[in-house]
Parts: C-alpha cells; structure tokens; sequence
C-alpha cells in the first residue's frame, strides 16, 4: 500500500514539539579544548580496534564551534524543540571539585541561541560519557556517585536552569549499563554480572539525587528521564527463547522505569538486585516525583538465548519485516503498542526523544541525498504516535535522531542517522531529503495550529 507524503496530524495537541535529539559527544568534538576534563570514551576510543576505522569525537561536527550555524539550521527546519546532553568533563573536569566556567559558558550561549529562535531546550546531563576521573574511582560501581552527580546536576541547574524547561537526568541507563558492563561493547569495558547490576543500582541512585537537585536550584523545571523501550519478542516459538525475551524486557525496557516511578525492581531482578546492592531507604531515595517520560525507540528486538552475563541476545528478525539500512527491524505498530504500554503501566506524560533510521549507505562528499526509505520510515512511525495520540495516550512531542550524521559510538561515522548530511572533511551541513520533508511536515502542523486558533476566535467572537 502506498503512504501518504505526510501523517494526519490531527489528534496532536496545538502545543505538541517537534525537534531533534543530538548528544554531547557524538556533535561538540573540541575534547580537549576550553578546560575540558577526559570522559571514558576517549580512553575506550583509544583501544586498539574498539571503534570502526579507528575513529574519534575529536572533532565529530564541530558543533562546539559552530553552534550558532546549528542553531540557524533548526530555526531553518522550523524545529520548536532540541535535546542536546550537556558533557560532565566539561564543567567538571575531574567530575567533582573545580568548575569549568568556560565549559558553562557553552551552553549558556546554546540555550540562549536556542531560545532567541524560539526552540525549547531540552537538556539531558547524562548521555554517556562519564569523566575518567570518576571512572578511576570506581565510577558508576563506586555508590558515592549518586552525590558526584547531584553536585553536577545541582552546578548545572543553578546556572542554566532558569531558561530550560526540561530536564532529564540521563539517556538510555539501561543501554550504556549493560552494554559498559555485562557485554564490553562500551566503557568501561566490563562483563561481569555483579557489577552491571550495581551500575544499575547507582545510576537509579543517582536519577534519585539528581532529580532533587535540579528540582532545589530550578522547583519550575520539568523532570525525567529517558529511556530505551524496544519491546522483545522471543525469536522462535520454544520455552528458552520466551524466558530470553523476558529477561530482555526486564533488564533492558523496565529496570531504570520500575524504581524511578513504581519504586520497585521488575520481579524477575528484584531478589539478585536485594542480594547484590540494594540497601534499605534505597527504594525511597530513586522514586522521585516525575513530569515526563522520555522515550527512545527505533526497533522491536527479537530476543534468543545467549550465555552472556544478561542470558539473552539479538535474534533475527521474522523475514517480513522491512529493515532500516543497518537491519534495525521496522514494525510502527510495535512504536505505536509501547507508547500504550508506557502510559498505561507509567502514567506519565511521553516526550518521543529519538526516533531515526540508520543507514551505511550514504557518501561523505554527497551534494543532496534523496533518502526517501528514512522518510518512509518517519512517516510510519510518526503516524503510528499520532493514532495512538487519537487513542488517549498523552504524548506531547516528538524528537528525530539526529539533526544531523555524528559520532555512532563504536561504529564511528560509518553509520549515518541525520536528516542533515555532514561531510566530515569540510564540515559542510546539507539538509537531506528528510529533512526538506520534516520542514513541510512541521510547517504544515503550525498552519493546522493557526486554522484552529483561528476557528477557536471565531467561535468565540
Ligand atoms: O546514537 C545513538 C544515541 O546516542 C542513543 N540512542 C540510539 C542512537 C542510535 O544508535
């Protein structure tokens, strides 16, 4: 069946966001620059082999120094929101102690760029990359990070927070803790089942600290969270592959969002989670009062068993699914069904914060990319929200990943999400395909804005 160009955008609310999603070190480069402290990604990145081409953040966009033409660009695509991650080295570069004042400064001048083109900022403080200094004291094992963080947290929001409406404590905890230590795919390289559940532990800590933070230096700003949320199914129909899956969804969906808002661990983790690190009070200490719940989703995962230290793995997909360009399952009805499942097990309101297509296929010096299977992409999944919008679920904005081609982590720059094209060697930025289309489609959405208030006027007179 063939889409049409744009979804009915009709259930949003008048005020619904579309923005972009970026992160601190995968856009800013400049590691070493203004005061800058290391994080633990450059000295995983420095690991013979751990990255794609041996590629570094060194540079990455140069949004660093380029924020003003970035933010031209989102007022350009008629963006009303960004979320951005603000770099923990960067304030502190010992991640406690001394502040960085220059490194304030950045972002003070991006949050006052953002709100002179009229773009809400959206400020994560936690998107991954943890000062080496922290890491050399145990890091995200250590249990006194929960008060490193909040003084961050509390040194951030002190500053900018009486221009920033938004703010969430981190991004995908379940991703960076499983991955940086059960499977050794991320810093700091661990694979060992105790300590990937006490980095769960001390991160919902922190999420716990860090909200009362915030809250003490900007009462008006509203808190959350954001999470990965790719549902699982097992990968065949047997007994092993459904306890994997649900393992999976515990572990990966549900162990950062039970304790932050149901103030309990999912019941299959609870008992290992008590043996292991949970103290009393805890439980108490990461159930904060919450304004918003950020979700992440790109796939839903198909899930084997593996004996890894979660005990679960990627499968394959069933063949009639479409792919994204680097085989990520397409399903908008699996988006549409965890945005149901999200409110309704979370009662939050939901803020989409990424959502993209991945693809390795496009070239770096590109004039114009026609990327019409990320549109498509976008269309569904942007449809599938909308009807579940129709249906009664509060979501109240919607975040494309990327703005714009970064640093993909380990993968480097070879794979490319932006619906902006950088070429890396000039730094040059070319809206693609996608992004013409995302520009019409939010255009359209203010002129439906318009028509209503305007309607609403007449009605009233
Ligand atoms: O690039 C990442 C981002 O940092 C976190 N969410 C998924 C994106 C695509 O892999």
């Amino acid at each position: 069946m063939k889409q049409s160009r744009f979804p009915n955008l009709s259930s949003l609310p008048p005020s619904f966001l579309f923005g972009a999603s970026t992160s601190c070190y995968q856009v800013e480069g400049a590691l070493n620059e203004d005061g800058r402290g290391r994080s633990f990604w450059e000295t995983y990145a420095a690991i013979p082999g751990k990255i794609a081409n041996g590629d570094t953040a060194e540079v990455a966009c140069d949004h660093y120094h380029r924020s003003a033409q970035d933010v031209a660009l989102m007022q350009d695509l008629g963006l009303t929101a960004y979320r951005f991650s603000v770099s923990w080295a960067r304030i502190l570069p010992q991640g406690q102690g001394a502040v960085n004042e220059a490194g304030l400064d950045f972002y003070d001048r991006l949050i006052d760029q953002l709100l002179a083109a009229k773009i809400k900022p959206f400020l994560c403080l936690y998107h991954w990359d943890l000062p080496q200094a922290l890491d050399d004291l145990g890091g995200w094992l250590n249990r006194d990070i929960a008060n490193w963080f909040a003084d961050y947290a509390r040194i951030v929001a002190n500053r900018l927070g009486n221009r920033v409406s938004h703010f969430a404590t981190f991004n995908e905890p379940s991703l960076f803790t499983l991955f940086g230590y059960g499977w050794n795919w991320m810093p700091p390289g661990k694979a060992d089942r105790k300590a990937l559940l006490t980095s769960i532990h001390n991160v919902n800590l922190s999420h716990g600290a860090g909200v009362d933070a915030v809250k003490s230096e900007a009462p008006q700003a509203q808190l959350g969270c954001v999470h990965t949320f790719q549902p699982c199914f097992p990968e065949t129909d047997d007994d092993n592959s459904r306890a994997a899956s649900s393992r999976m969804d515990e572990m990966w969906n549900r162990s950062f969002p039970h304790p932050q808002i149901l103030g309990r661990y999912p019941d299959g983790l609870a008992e290992e989670m008590e043996a292991v690190c949970v103290r009393p009070g805890d439980l108490a200490r990461i159930q904060r009062p919450l304004d918003w719940f950020g979700l992440n989703h790109y796939s839903p995962s198909f899930v084997k068993e593996d004996d890894n230290v979660g005990c679960f793995g990627f499968g394959a997909a069933p063949p009639e699914l479409g792919q994204t360009g680097i085989g990520w399952a397409i399903s908008p009805e699996v988006f549409r069904d965890a945005l149901h499942d999200i409110s309704s097990t979370y009662g939050l309101p939901i803020y989409v914060t990424e959502n993209g297509f991945g693809t390795r296929s496009e070239p770096e010096d590109a004039q114009f990319i026609q990327d019409q299977d990320r549109i498509d992409y976008l269309n569904s999944y942007i449809a599938a929200m909308t009807d579940a919008v129709a249906k009664g679920v509060d979501v109240r904005g919607y975040f494309v990943w990327s703005l714009m081609d970064n640093f993909e982590w380990v993968l480097g720059y070879e794979v490319r999400f932006g619906i902006v094209h950088v070429d890396y060697k000039t730094q040059t930025r070319t809206p693609k395909a996608s992004a013409n289309w995302y520009k019409d489609l939010i255009a359209g959405f203010k002129l439906g804005q318009a028509d209503r208030a305007s309607e609403g006027t007449i009605k009233k007179s």
